[in-house]
């Protein structure tokens, strides 16, 4: 995303598929919402989704396991789930109907509690929504992302985008809505996507506690490992949290913490760019950023240990190797500074 603006391109845009993205033929293609919580079913084709009111809104989604192999690495464990390093995130600008809208279209019910969006790929991917979430005006039923129709892989010919929630929330390839007024729940909400381990609470059937929102995290616009010459770099990074903004981001190669210059835009749910001068010395370094949010919650240095993995949030150590610049056949060395 160096280099790249504030919205990530929709070609850039981390992929997460539990399955393979499947081909859907848009002509047949019919939504279909049902259950006791609605007053009809409905079958809603692409085109009755077009000419619904259409909103669009600039959010990140990030996966729930964004970070895992730096959490794998403080903890001196293997996990076999997928080793993110801080790349599955993304900010788009998504287009298409509030969720809400076509809840309303069925006729939701007083009494419905849970929005269960199912996915068309073969493992049917799915998690309930409580109906808070699933009637806040911030959650769409995207058609589109960055002003075009989304990608299959993305989620064509439709997609959630729950604000702030780890991206699992956000259904792709989505078929049909099942509104419920009864708690439901898939495998995304019991074996997977729940936080199990010691100090959890037990808030869900099969134990561990369910993921919503995420944290706040920041990272660096480097590959991992980072090779950089000697030199005064300007480093720059992205800082991001849930449904709040970013306050401010630090950064040390081991020396004090010191403040990054924030780049506009800072907007709520999505992300912002960060940047700071490094002098950077020959040898093996760790730089690492932290970032604190408008509700006060900043990153740590260390997380509690969760089985699968998920939401790391405490601070990365981004490894850099630094080399000597050499010209007319002398390398300067970290002496010479
Ligand atoms: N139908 C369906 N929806 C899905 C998934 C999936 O496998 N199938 N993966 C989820 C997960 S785990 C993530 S992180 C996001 C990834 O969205 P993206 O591939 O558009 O970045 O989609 C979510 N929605
Ligand atoms: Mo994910």
């Amino acid at each position: 995303m160096k280099g790249r603006g504030y919205l990530t391109p929709a070609e850039l845009f981390f992929v997460r598929n539990h399955t393979s993205t499947p081909a859907i033929d848009v002509d047949d293609w019919r939504l279909r919402i049902h259950g006791d919580g609605v007053d009809h079913d409905v079958f809603l084709s692409y085109d009755d989704l077009r000419r619904l009111p259409q909103e669009t809104i600039v959010r990140a989604l990030e996966c729930a396991g964004n970070g895992r192999s730096v959490f794998a690495d403080q903890h001196g464990e293997e996990l076999d789930e997928t080793p993110w390093k801080l790349g599955a995130i993304g900010v788009a600008e998504w287009g298409g109907v509030r969720l809400s809208r076509v809840l309303d279209v069925a006729g939701l019910k007083p009494s419905a509690r849970d929005v269960m969006p199912v996915g068309l790929d073969d493992l049917e991917v799915r998690r309930p929504l409580p109906r808070a979430k699933a009637t806040a005006p911030d959650t769409l039923l995207a058609l589109d992302m960055n002003g075009e129709p989304l990608l299959a892989d993305h989620g064509f010919p439709c997609r959630v985008v729950a604000s702030g929630w780890a991206a699992v929330a956000s259904i792709k390839w989505v078929g049909s809505i099942e509104v419920s007024c009864r708690t439901l729940l898939s495998p995304w909400n019991t074996d997977t996507y729940v936080l199990k381990g010691p100090g959890f609470e037990d808030d869900n059937p099969h134990g561990g506690s369910v993921i919503t929102m995420q944290k706040v995290k920041s990272a660096l616009e480097l590959p991992w490992p980072a090779r950089l010459p000697q030199g005064e770099h300007v480093v720059s990074g992205r800082a991001w949290s849930g449904e709040g903004s970013i306050a401010w981001v630090e950064w040390s190669d081991g020396g004090p913490w010191q403040r990054a210059t924030l780049i506009e835009p800072n907007l709520p749910a999505a992300w912002v760019r960060f940047q700071f001068v490094w002098r950077a010395r020959a040898g093996e370094h760790e730089v690492r950023t932290r970032a604190g949010d408008d509700s006060g919650a900043v990153q740590g240095d260390h997380i509690g240990w969760n089985e699968l993995g998920y939401l790391y949030d405490a601070v990365a150590p981004h490894p850099i190797s630094v080399e000597a610049v050499c010209g007319g056949g002398v390398c300067v060395s970290q002496s010479r500074e």
